[in-house]
């Protein structure tokens, strides 16, 4: 079938539908909701079988949804209505939640339902939510409902039928009131919740240190007291603050102010000389230690644990990005593992993200964006370099997460690089005005898949699916539909290299070795920095164009043709 997805933005939710329907053979044409005339055109140009709005905010205007369907993917359980609706099943501690797909109608989401799926719900934030849960049960629920409209006869649910479902109702948007915290009497889990429920948008509006700032990026801490709402400590750019029955971190904070735009922050930044007063605690140590994970004592961004001869890092970085000083925290770690008496390191990103390489957001706050480009991507280059060169361990990138530019060619610098079966790549810079980009890619990906789909990959600037990436070539394995199957099938890879380890290295040195008469990897680097510097201080400026763009959230003026197959002239 020809489907048009409408949709506010091409997000992860998106991308995962669009590979599995062009997985299954449909033609996926995409229309970013600029306006009702813009709409109307892209329909007309597109003459779609049928309409599916993966992430859209705003109404469908009646003559498109009274002349074909429009399914509408709504992350709630059905008859579940409304623009908040993880918000309240965070907000309101449901323990399960669900997604609808319903067919587009006058009243907004009261169109009949054409399938659901549910999930046990997870004490996280909602965009950690949406990028799991919501977005596993989205795919299985559009699968479905496409497969019923395709087979024909199908007659979807009426909502009246659904709503003896008493936990589906309309509830309206969320504001700052329903989540506002009472620092006097909110307990930790109330803070974490109230939290998590606007995050990553639009953030708990609080007062810090006298600031009016939203907050974002919590986690709980138990070994730390203090006056309820006080800030406690700070570290690593996160803060500390009391609650009436322990304490919470927050990584990141944006400025509420009227004029000057704000974007999301390391919170230690946004509030510099106001910090003085409190505590820096220690920096996390990564020395392998019985781990409790994110639930334990301090909470750390970086992490390592250790099973007999394997060692894991973990790194959840906010939003996957990789600052200048997170790069060096964590080539730290990385450092430090390898010198550990094991044989493998498992280096496994976050729950959300592997990584999306660079900081834009620090970089965009920089005195000299340039300037901090350039640190940042030496910085990456560095860890990357750091992997390519251990010759005492078998590594292996477990991407249980999303990745994209910079962070996907890091996972390649590893000896193996597996990814959860959800999971979606970006493995191309140019859709940041124009980015040549570095990690050693021009040494990594031709390695791996070749000279002319390497230039098909970076230059699609297309998103890939785990499973595609293996057929590719640009992966070794995919597999494990969940977080815990995947890890159990990295644990069994991890043991079996370990188990051969000695051979294994042997060959690893050998090739390293030979690769490296061929063309040391200082001069791949080189020349990739010569690109990045024309980027970074060049005559055009698209690049820090882009980045303003993507930090301040400047909204699609319209759709890229790359994505909008209905736009591109002569096809038809
Ligand atoms: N029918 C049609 N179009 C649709 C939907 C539909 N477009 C997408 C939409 N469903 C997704 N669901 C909603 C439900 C409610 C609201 C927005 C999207 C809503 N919006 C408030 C408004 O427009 O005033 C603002 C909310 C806010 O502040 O975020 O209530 O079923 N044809």
């Amino acid at each position: 079938m020809r489907i048009l997805f409408l949709t506010h933005s091409f997000n992860s939710l998106s991308q995962r539908l669009y590979l599995e329907l062009t997985g299954r053979g449909h033609e996926v044409s995409i229309e970013f909701d600029i306006s009702d005339a813009v709409t109307l055109e892209a329909v007309a140009m597109c003459r779609p079988d049928l309409i599916v709005a993966p992430f859209l905010k705003r109404a469908i205007p009646e003559e498109i949804w009274r002349r074909q369907i429009c399914l509408i993917v709504h992350p709630g359980i059905r008859g579940d209505r409304g623009p908040s609706a993880l918000d309240w099943a965070i907000l309101n501690s449901e323990q399960e939640w669900g997604v609808t797909v319903l067919q587009a109608a006058a009243e907004m989401d009261a169109g009949d339902i054409w399938a659901s799926a549910n999930f046990p719900m997870r004490a996280a934030s909602k965009s950690s939510l949406y990028r799991n849960e919501v977005t596993e049960a989205a795919a299985v629920a559009v699968l479905e409902a496409v497969e019923k409209f395709e087979a024909g006869g199908v007659r979807p649910e009426p909502l009246d039928d659904a709503r003896p479902d008493v936990r589906g109702q309309w509830r309206p948007a969320m504001r700052q009131e329903d989540r506002a915290i009472d620092w006097l009497h909110d307990g930790t889990a109330t803070v974490l919740r109230k939290i998590r429920s606007a995050d990553g948008f639009p953030g708990v509006l609080d007062e810090v240190l006298g600031v009016a700032c939203y907050l974002y990026d919590a986690h709980p801490e138990t070994g730390l007291r203090g006056a309820p709402g006080e800030v406690i400590a700070h570290g690593n750019g996160m803060i500390c603050r009391a609650t009436v029955d322990g304490a919470v971190w927050v990584g990141h904070l944006k400025k509420k102010q009227e004029r000057e735009p704000a974007f999301k922050l390391p919170a230690a930044q946004v509030l510099g000389e106001r910090l003085a007063g409190v505590a820096e605690t220690p920096a996390p140590s990564p020395q392998p230690s019985p781990t409790e994970g994110r639930g334990g004592k301090t909470w750390s961004d970086i992490r390592y644990e250790e099973k007999n001869a394997v060692g894991t890092l973990h790194f959840e970085f906010y939003n996957g990005a990789m600052s200048t000083a997170q790069c060096g925290r964590l080539l730290q770690a990385y450092q430090e593992a390898i010198r550990c008496d094991t044989k493998v390191i498992v280096l496994a990103g976050g729950a959300d993200f592997w990584s999306n390489g660079l900081h834009l957001n620090l970089i965009e706050a920089a005195d000299s964006p340039a300037d901090e480009s350039w640190r940042n991507i030496n910085a990456m280059n560095d860890l990357a370099r750091a992997i390519l060169a251990t010759d005492s361990h078998l590594t292996i990138s477990a991407l249980q997460g999303n990745a994209g530019a910079g962070g996907v060619f890091l996972a390649l610098a590893a000896d193996r690089a597996v990814a959860r079966e959800g999971v979606v790549l970006n493995p191309h810079y140019k859709a940041m005005g124009n980015l040549y980009g570095s990690e050693y890619w021009t040494y990594l990906l031709p390695r791996r898949v070749g000279e002319e789909r390497a230039g098909e990959i970076t230059g699609n600037r297309l998103p890939v699916g785990a499973r595609q990436a293996k057929e590719l070539g640009l992966i070794d394995g995919c597999f494990g539909g969940d977080a815990a199957a995947f890890r159990c099938g990295v644990e069994a890879l991890a043991e079996s290299l370990a188990a051969d380890a000695p051979a294994l290295l042997a060959a690893k040195r050998a090739e390293r070795h030979r690769d490296e008469a061929g063309k040391p990897l200082t001069a791949y680097r080189a020349e990739e920095l010569a690109q990045m510097k024309r980027n970074f201080y060049g005559f055009d400026p698209s690049y820090h164009v882009a980045r303003y763009n993507f930090v301040h959230k400047v909204p699609h003026s319209r759709t890229p043709r790359h994505l909008a197959l209905h736009r591109r002239i002569g096809v038809k």
